[in-house]
């Protein structure tokens, strides 16, 4: 089964990932990890870190001739910053001359993070609780992603609002992703429709208006978040069990797209607004097409049991607004205990594009083990005799 571990401080030299488990004979680069690294850094409210970044990986171990060889695959994204950080971020020195910071975020991991570890100074926890991290994740998931795709499992993802700026005529997208779901690299076309907008949303009216609020955001000192819609095609039924709560795979991607930093609400197929309807109106009918079952909706998602039904999956994360405000709420100092206004460093306005590309990446371990669990082996070959021989797909 594969697992990834990743380690390293925002304004550290690097950040460091380990992934275990991925079978021997995947073909894989460093320039194709990149592609995605390049497609989290983008997106309209970015702030000045990502024009000092250009994040590259180097592929340390576990692949040999452009293929994975079965053991741990170790990789590494240095941080172009941490060149200005020497002082405050050295592994060796004894940090006297460098100043605390004693005021917590409201939002931010500061307060809880420092409390739960017992740290005068706050930038201990801010340092990991930083979604720098995710450069590294999504690293990591990249090659998890590209196994699946090897065996026609593509995933994609777009932006459905930002702020106020929602995306309203919900049946116009759902038409364009039909259309683009049918291309031969299924839902990762959305994705690269999506691109195209600097928003990453389908529909151009709700694209300006989103960039206009964040360019208003920005002048108020204040940030956005919005929610995101990740969609994979081509998994096979049967994905999951219903058996047991930890291996139900609806739970499991949830806890993906939960751990990304400031997502605070997730949604399997039209789970919120199902809640409202009558059972009627929100199950989804079995029909026949030439003979074979085929689902007239798929309000469900495509998991129902926990289990993938065929049908495309559909999951949502809602993020909330970044927490560093440049006209900052009230705080207290930890240290004088006085009521302050909260720390300002540099950060982004609104990061919801980069997060529906990191939420792309960070379900594929959970999608992979449950495919490995039912077709797994130790080398591709292995799996692709056992995935075409399965009679459901
Ligand atoms: C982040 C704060 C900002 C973001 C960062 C996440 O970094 P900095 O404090 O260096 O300006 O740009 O995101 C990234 C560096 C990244 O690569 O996504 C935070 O506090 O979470």
């Amino acid at each position: 089964m594969i697992r990834y571990l990743t380690a390293g401080e925002s304004h550290g030299h690097a950040l460091v990932g380990i992934v275990e488990g991925v079978p021997a004979g995947l073909p894989i680069s460093a320039d194709y990890i990149d592609h995605q690294l390049r497609r989290r850094q983008q997106g309209y409210g970015r702030g000045g870190r990502m024009r000092i970044e250009a994040d590259n990986v180097e592929i340390v171990s576990g692949v040999r001739f452009g293929k994975t060889i079965g053991s741990p695959i170790a990789l590494i994204i240095r941080n172009r910053d941490s060149q200005a950080w020497k002082e405050k971020m050295a592994v060796e020195s004894d940090g006297e001359e460098v100043e605390m910071v004693t005021i917590p975020r409201p939002g931010h991991a500061d307060f809880a993070g420092s409390t739960k570890y017992g740290f005068d100074d706050i930038r201990n926890a801010i340092e990991r609780a930083s979604a720098r991290e995710t450069a590294m994740r999504v690293a990591c998931c990249t090659i998890v992603r590209k196994m699946l795709e090897e065996f026609g499992i593509f995933i994609g993802s777009h932006v459905l609002s930002i702020g106020t700026a929602k995306i309203s005529d919900r049946g116009a997208v759902d038409r364009m992703i039909g259309k683009y779901t049918k291309a031969s690299c299924g839902a990762y076309k959305i994705t690269e429709e999506a691109d195209k907008s600097q928003v990453r949303m389908l529909a151009k009216p709700v694209e300006s208006k989103a960039v206009a609020l964040i360019k208003s955001a920005k002048k108020l000192g204040d940030t956005l978040g919005g929610v995101f819609e990740v969609i994979a095609t081509g998994a096979p039924i049967g994905l999951g069990s219903y058996v047991h709560y930890d291996r139900k795979l609806d739970g499991l991607l949830a806890q993906a797209l939960m751990s990304i930093q400031a997502v605070k609400g997730v949604e399997i197929g039209s789970g919120f607004l199902n809640a409202e309807k009558f059972g009627s109106q929100v199950h989804d009918a079995y029909g026949l097409s030439h003979g074979k079952i085929v689902r007239l909706s798929n309000r469900a998602g495509g998991l129902e049991g926990g289990v993938t039904n065929g049908e495309t999956i559909v999951l949502r994360g809602a993020m909330k607004p970044i927490s560093t405000l440049a006209r900052p709420l009230p705080s207290v100092d930890l240290k004088t205990k006085r009521v302050v206004k909260a720390r300002y460093e540099r950060s982004d306005v609104c990061a919801v594009p980069a997060c529906s590309v990191i939420a792309e990446a960070v379900i594929t371990p959970a999608l992979a083990n449950a495919f490995l669990e039912k077709y797994g082996g130790d080398s591709m070959a292995e799996i692709r005799k056992r995935y075409s021989k399965d009679r459901n797909r």
